[in-house]
Parts: C-alpha cells; sequence; structure tokens
C-alpha cells in the first residue's frame, strides 16, 4: 500500500492527500478485482453458462470502497498502512463520493441485487447508464429544499474499467425502408437519421466469501464524428460541435422524478439508449460461443427493472427479424422466452406511456414492431374471449384516448415470461387491480418476489457494534459456523438469546453507541444538541405525500402541544428524525419539507419543552448518510397509506439494525411483521380493504377534524401559521388539501397512529422489554435478505440450472 500511494502520487504516503489515499486504495482493490473478473467470465464461459441480464435506469451504489476491502479481506492491510503513515483510514473512506445513480427504493434495490449476485455467484451483467450527474445535491436555505448538480465524476471514477474495444451505435430517428433480400424475400429495415456510439465502462462488484465477481455495465455516449469539421472550417462552431452534445447530453442527467413519470423526449432517448447497447453487447457475446440466436434464450435472461428498459421488447425483436433474420414467430419466442419485467408501483402516475407520434419520430421502425405485436396480441385476445370487444379495447397496447399513446407496462407484459410484484400484497392487488386484464389472459405469468437488502452493506459494514455482538454469539467469519452474513437465516438462533438479560444488555450498548455517534454528526451538521438517551424516531426516504412524512408531523405537532399543556409531565424524550429529497418539480412535497423547518425551529426553540423533543431535518439524504443512521434508530417510520407501497426496503434495514418499526399493514412490513410477530410490532391504521371502503363510502376527512380535538389543534395551529409567524397563510392550502379531499387519508388514520406512538413511548419506558423486542425483530429478518430474493428470481422467474 505504501509503495503504491508513493507511484501513485509522486510523494510519501505521509505528504500524500486523502483524495490520492482514496484513489490509490480504489485502483488497489480494482486491480485485485480485475484478475477476479477475468476468471469469473472465463469459467462461465467454459460452462457455457446461462446469465442474467439486469436492465436498469438506476443503480444506487453509494461507495464502494469499505465494501471493497470487506469483499477482498484487505480491510486489516489497508488500516495499518494507512496509520503507519499517520492518515486516519476513516478519513480516507469518507473521501470517496457516493455513486448515486439512482432515485430511491429501485435503484438501490437494482444496487442490493449486484452484491447478491456476485455473492451468490450468479453468472450475470447489470447494464445502466454512465450518468456525468446522479440524483441531486440537496441543499436546504431558509428551510427550503433547493437542488444542485452532483458532479461525482469531476476527479474521475477510481473504479470504472474503460472499455473502448465494447462499442456499438445506437441509431435514432430516420425512416423504415422496404428491400429485397438474396432470397428474394421482402425485408423491412431501419435508416436512422443519427448514430450515438455506446461505449462500455465496467463497475465490478465483489462477491462475499467468494472470490466471484458480478458487473455493472454502464454505457457512455459519444458523437460518430466528434466534431464536424466543415462546420468548424466555415466557423460555426456552435454547428461544429451540435452532435457531440447532442450524444454527450443522452449521459447528462438522470431523472430525479421517483415513482412519477416525467415523459420527456430526452428520457425516452436515454431508455433506448440503454437497451439497444445492452441487447446488442448480449447478442454479440452469444454469437461468440453459440451458433446463431436460436438458443438466445437457454443462454440469456433479461430482466427489466419497471418498464424504464422496455423498449427492449421492440428493440429486440428489431434485432432478431431485421438483423439477424430470424422469423416473426421464432424472434418473439425468444422475447417470450428471455424477458421477464419487474412492476415496483401500483401508483397510476408511475406507469409509463410514450406518445406515438414521439416514437413515430424517434424510433420508426419499432412503432411498427409494436403495432404488429399488438395485432397479434388482440387476435389471441379475441381469439380466447370471443365477443369482449371492451376487453379488447382495454388491453390494447395503444391508449386511444386523446393523444394516442403506448403503454409500457402492457408491451413489457406481453412479451415476458414473467411479470413480478415485490412483495405478497403488492403482487396480489397488481393481479386484481392495475393488471387484472391481463391476468385474466394470462394468469400463470405473474408471480411474486418479495425484496430483500444485503446483510453485508447494511448490516456487518453499516453496524460494526451490533455485528461484533453477532460475530460474538453466532460466531463470525472463519469460525467454521457459516457466517451470518451470507447466512442470514442464522438470525433466527437469536430468538432464544432474546430472554438472556445480558444479549439485552450487550444489544443496549450497540445502540446507545451508535445513537451517541450520529448525535455527534447532527451536532457537527446543525449545531443541534441531542441527547442520545432519546428515543430515535426515523423517517427517512423520497419525500412522496403516499408516504406521509406529514402524519408525521402531524404526530410531532400533536406531542408538541401536549407538552407545552402540560410542562411538568414526564415526558419520553424523543428525537424525531427526517431526511430525504422531493422531486424538483413537486411543490407538496416541497411544501412539507418547508414545514418539518418550520415546525423544528419552533419546537427546538421553546424553552417549555426542555430538549423532550426535538425535531431534525438531515439535508441530503443518500447511501451513505442512510448507513448513519439505520444503525441508530430505535423507531422505524413506515407509514403510507395502505396499498400504496409496494415493499419498501428501508423498512427491512431498520429492524435488521434493530429498530421497532411503527407501521401500516402495507407492503412488505406485513411479511415483516409475520416474521417478526405482530405483537412485536406497532401496527395501527386502516389495511388495504380498509382503505378501499373508506373510499368507496364517501370518505369526509372533515368529520375527522371536527371529531376530534386534537386533531383540530393541530391543523389549526398549522393552518394559522403558528410555524410561519412572517407568513401566517403559507400552510393555509395544505391543511385545506387535507380536510377537503386527504387523498391518502391521513385524517382516517390520525388518531390510531398516536395511540400507537403512545405504545411505543411506554415500552421504550422499560428499556430491557424494548431490547427484547429489538432482539426479536433482528431475529425475524433472516429472510430479508437479497440473496433469498435472488434465489427466488434464479428458481422462479429466470430458470438458471442449480449447481
Ligand atoms: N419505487 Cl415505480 C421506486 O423507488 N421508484 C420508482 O420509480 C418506483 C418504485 C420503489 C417502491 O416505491 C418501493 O415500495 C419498493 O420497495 C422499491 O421500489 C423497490 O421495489
Amino acid at each position: 500500500m505504501l509503495d503504491r500511494v508513493e507511484r501513485e502520487s509522486g510523494r510519501a504516503p505521509d505528504q500524500t492527500s486523502l483524495e490520492v489515499w482514496m484513489r490509490t486504495t480504489a485502483h488497489a482493490c480494482r486491480a485485485e478485482l480485475a484478475q477476479r473478473l477475468n476468471h469469473t467470465m472465463r469459467t462461465d464461459r467454459q460452462r457455457g453458462a446461462k446469465r442474467v441480464h439486469y436492465l436498469s435506469m438506476e443503480f444506487l451504489m453509494g461507495r464502494a470502497l469499505t465494501n471493497a476491502l470487506a469483499a477482498l479481506e484487505l480491510d486489516g492491510s489497508f488500516r495499518e498502512a494507512a496509520e503507519r503513515a499517520g492518515v486516519d483510514p476513516g478519513e480516507v473512506l469518507e473521501r470517496e463520493p457516493d455513486a448515486a445513480l439512482g432515485n430511491g427504493g429501485l435503484g438501490r434495490l437494482a444496487a442490493c441485487f449486484l452484491d447478491s449476485l456476485a455473492t451468490l455467484g450468479v453468472p450475470s451483467f447489470g447494464y445502466g447508464l454512465r450518468y456525468a450527474y446522479g440524483m441531486f445535491d440537496q441543499r436546504i436555505r431558509g428551510g427550503q429544499q433547493l437542488e444542485e448538480p452532483c458532479d461525482w465524476l469531476r476527479d474521475g471514477n477510481p473504479w470504472e474499467l474503460h472499455r473502448p474495444e465494447l462499442r456499438f451505435g445506437v441509431g435514432f430517428g430516420g425512416h423504415v425502408e422496404t428491400y429485397t433480400d438474396d432470397e428474394g424475400g421482402e425485408r423491412r429495415r431501419w435508416r436512422p437519421a443519427q448514430i450515438v456510439r455506446a461505449t462500455a465502462y465496467d463497475f465490478i462488484v465483489p462477491g462475499h466469501g467468494t472470490e466471484r465477481v458480478a458487473v455493472l455495465r454502464q454505457w457512455q455516449a459519444s458523437p460518430d464524428q466528434p466534431i464536424d469539421f466543415a462546420a468548424f472550417s466555415r466557423g460555426d462552431y456552435q454547428a461544429a460541435g451540435a452532435a457531440k452534445l447532442a450524444a454527450e447530453t443522452l449521459n447528462w442527467v438522470l431523472y430525479p422524478d421517483d415513482s412519477t413519470d416525467a415523459g420527456r423526449r430526452l428520457r425516452l432517448r436515454q431508455e433506448f439508449f440503454l437497451v439497444s447497447a445492452s441487447l446488442q453487447d448480449l447478442i454479440a457475446r452469444h454469437l461468440e460461443d453459440n451458433t446463431g440466436l436460436s438458443s438466445l434464450a437457454e443462454r440469456a435472461a433479461i430482466h427489466l427493472n419497471d418498464t424504464h428498459p422496455a423498449l427492449a421488447v421492440p428493440e429486440l425483436l428489431r434485432l432478431l427479424i431485421d438483423v439477424h433474420h430470424l422469423s416473426w414467430d421464432a424472434a418473439l419466442a425468444q422475447c417470450r422466452a428471455a424477458l421477464s419485467y419487474t412492476n415496483h408501483t401500483l401508483l397510476p402516475e408511475a406507469l409509463e406511456t410514450w406518445p406515438v407520434a414521439m416514437l413515430e419520430e424517434l424510433l420508426p421502425r419499432h412503432l411498427e414492431l409494436i403495432y404488429e405485436l399488438n395485432a397479434r396480441w388482440l387476435d389471441h385476445v379475441r381469439r380466447h374471449f370471443p365477443g369482449d370487444e371492451e376487453l379488447v379495447a382495454r388491453t390494447s397496447l395503444v391508449d386511444e384516448g386523446g393523444q394516442r399513446r403506448v403503454r409500457m407496462a402492457p408491451l413489457s407484459i406481453i412479451a415476458s415470461k414473467r411479470v413480478n410484484g415485490v412483495s405478497k400484497l403488492h403482487s396480489q392487488l397488481m393481479v386484481e387491480t392495475i393488471f387484472a386484464d391481463y391476468a385474466k389472459i394470462v394468469p400463470t405469468r405473474f408471480c411474486n418476489v418479495t425484496n430483500g437488502v444485503t446483510p453485508r452493506r447494511w448490516l456487518a459494514q453499516a453496524n460494526p457494534a451490533l455485528a461484533a455482538l453477532l460475530d460474538a454469539r453466532l460466531g463470525g467469519a472463519g469460525s467454521g459456523e457459516p457466517d451470518w452474513r451470507t447466512h442470514l437465516d442464522r438470525l433466527a438462533e437469536l430468538e432464544p438469546l432474546a430472554e438472556d438479560p445480558e444479549f439485552r444488555r450487550e444489544l443496549l450498548a450497540a445502540k446507545l453507541h451508535n445513537k451517541a455517534l450520529l448525535a455527534k454528526l447532527i451536532r457537527r451538521n446543525l449545531g443541534l444538541p441531542i441527547d442520545p438517551s432519546s428515543l430515535f424516531d426515523v423517517q427517512i426516504k423520497r419525500i412522496h405525500e403516499y408516504k406521509r412524512q406529514l402524519l408525521n408531523l402531524l404526530h410531532v405537532v400533536a406531542r408538541y402541544q401536549a407538552i407545552c399543556d402540560e410542562p411538568e409531565k414526564s415526558w419520553v424524550p424523543r428525537t424525531v428524525i427526517f431526511a430525504g429529497k422531493a422531486a424538483s418539480a413537486y411543490v407538496t412535497a416541497k411544501q412539507i419539507i418547508r414545514l418539518i423547518h418550520d415546525v423544528a425551529r419552533v419546537v427546538n426553540g421553546d424553552p417549555r419543552v426542555h430538549g423532550r423533543l426535538r425535531l431534525v431535518f438531515l439535508p441530503n439524504y443518500g447511501v451513505s448518510l442512510a448507513e448513519r443512521l439505520f444503525p441508530a434508530a430505535d423507531l422505524s417510520e413506515q407509514i403510507s397509506t395502505a396499498g400504496k407501497e409496494a415493499s419498501g426496503t428501508g423498512n427491512m434495514k431498520f429492524a435488521l439494525n434493530g429498530a421497532l418499526t411503527i407501521g401500516t399493514w402495507d407492503g412488505a412490513n406485513i411479511e415483516m411483521a409475520e416474521a417478526v410477530g405482530r405483537e412485536h410490532f406497532f401496527i395501527f391504521g386502516l389495511d388495504a380493504e380498509g382503505v378501499r371502503a373508506t373510499r368507496a363510502a364517501g370518505y369526509a376527512p372533515r368529520e375527522h377534524y371536527e371529531q376530534s380535538p386534537t386533531l383540530r389543534r393541530v391543523l389549526d395551529a398549522i393552518a394559522e401559521g403558528v410555524f410561519s409567524p412572517g407568513e401566517p397563510e403559507r400552510y393555509r392550502g395544505l391543511v385545506g388539501q387535507l380536510l377537503e379531499r386527504d387523498t391518502y387519508l391521513l385524517l382516517a388514520d390520525f388518531a390510531d397512529y398516536l395511540a400507537a406512538q403512545a405504545k411505543a413511548d411506554a415500552l421504550f419506558e422499560r428499556p430491557d422489554d424494548w431490547a427484547r423486542v429489538a432482539a426479536l425483530n433482528i431475529a425475524g429478518m433472516g429472510s430479508f435478505s437479497s440473496d433469498r430474493t435472488i434465489r427466488d428470481y434464479v428458481e422462479t422467474i429466470w430458470e438458471l440450472p442449480g449447481e
């Protein structure tokens, strides 16, 4: 290490900057990983292994160094070398920027999957885009969110392997022509107006407890010709650089919309760029080892992470039919055997559709293929449901209402082998509601695979204190026992330990340690003093109305008012922590952030509260901040309107780190509560059926306001400007929306939520009992490892042969 640092920097190791230390350590890891990559690829090729190709517009990777050092078992050597040079290893690790190439749960899930694919040794490629600017950086000014570009590649990326030899042309625009082939048959072919070059950059993902690795291949766009020399010679520099600019904008930014469809033209171009480059790459690899493409699906599973890569359907058809001359039937059979699709939400505003006119202009041949596919599908529907023309209209790929649009979810369903939801409830609602018509026509295509998270990052690396305790009780790596890091089922062995007072004490000590670290961070970043012994009540996720950060805030205000009424009472001290980003155009979400800050200013500054209630908003939530928050939480807020959160994965990270959950009967909360025991969860509110029935009965939110003095006082205070005295009307509209519509049923769940919060207080006053329940929560989390999730995909969806 010391030698490498000198060679990389041209300076002595103790004179070298932390950045260079970070870069050198990353390069040292990359060299080892590159060798592992070569071995992995060679073995898979020799075996003729079937591979998984996971196409996703988002991979929310975070930092890579801690994980790589752990996987390579180089952590000790690194620390020793750094300390010998008088460098703090922790500070070196902090220098690495987050690779924030995702919005939230969907992108982080993809990153957890890569970790598990590598660890389980599944032959696989992740395919994504090499965004120059990832998720925006969130700054807070005067309590309001400001977005700033996240220039994470500014100093280069020490992890990536540039692959100039892997280069493909991706077309856009132009026209389609008919021609006669050598055998005299009529064929169609696409003549694009513009070709953009895609070049591969590989990021190697290490496996744990194995030398196998996975790869994330990210595409970089560049123009066919760097500059137009004729235009340059005329002195028209703008025209000379136009193609370069057009190509590079493809890689510019990650769209910051989470669970909403921005529907912009550049986004469509990005999606097609990803799909086309990835399919050309996997086809080229297939043809190196196989003759022809009629065996493609035997060797390649192609997975669509939501519909963002759904253009894979017409692009695969085009490549097979137009370029490689398979028949329509043979090509469709390959699609239907190779492709699979995961749906991640039931929210209608997230379901992608593209205007026919835009597709016609950018991808004319693909539109033709979509029409042909649609005609065949509708034939199928008519044959099986004769006379049901309404079913035909409803299941058409083309939405004919108003401006004609292509629906991407149905396109993915009809061309896939399998379609899955991400928790039991979500998968059930998926076939009962948004996809009910398709489930009637192709019922066996739908299935469930419940999400999971990687225990390496989210427990072993994020929470060394708890990891040490688990090693002491379950045996760590090298103890001869299977390591819980790769065999998370072993957490079940903690169940009897929940009855062991010594274990409970140790568990509380580990938690207190993590809370003290977080308190320090909050003090350093926000200047707020935090009591580590208070109940840390945490809600961290994207800000969205359906996730109901506002319901949490209503509870905070109610508690504040109650404390002010009876300042002498012995209140259980609480620190309520929020973090999360709002989509830049999502006005209500941004207002919720502002309200959190307004309430915080009043509550934190009120002497009557005397520190027994603190409200904290930590800016710029992301993977690295999350790694500090999950281990320090006592209470996990999972309070979405039932039926709206497809799964949730933060819920799993909290419980794995020994937090108790206050939550609704929604998403994966349900399966977690069942695994842990319902009595060890604070469940409240309407369930999905209750939500449906409440709405069907003509929900009147104002009745709750009129019947509950507590609720009335909370809403009145917010509406009348108690928290925004400089602008008393600021939240009048927000409260008005709750009283008139309350789309997400906050008022209906308010009373029950407060009752559940009171139960949490009561249990927290008995630390030994709290610790027992925390231990049981951890013990129940064995099946929420993304290793289990990936095994499920391998068996039921990708159908890879067993070892
Ligand atoms: N999810 Cl459609 C996102 O993070 N972004 C999206 O655009 C869509 C879904 C989430 C979903 O809201 C969570 O409930 C899931 O746990 C997560 O995907 C992973 O499946």
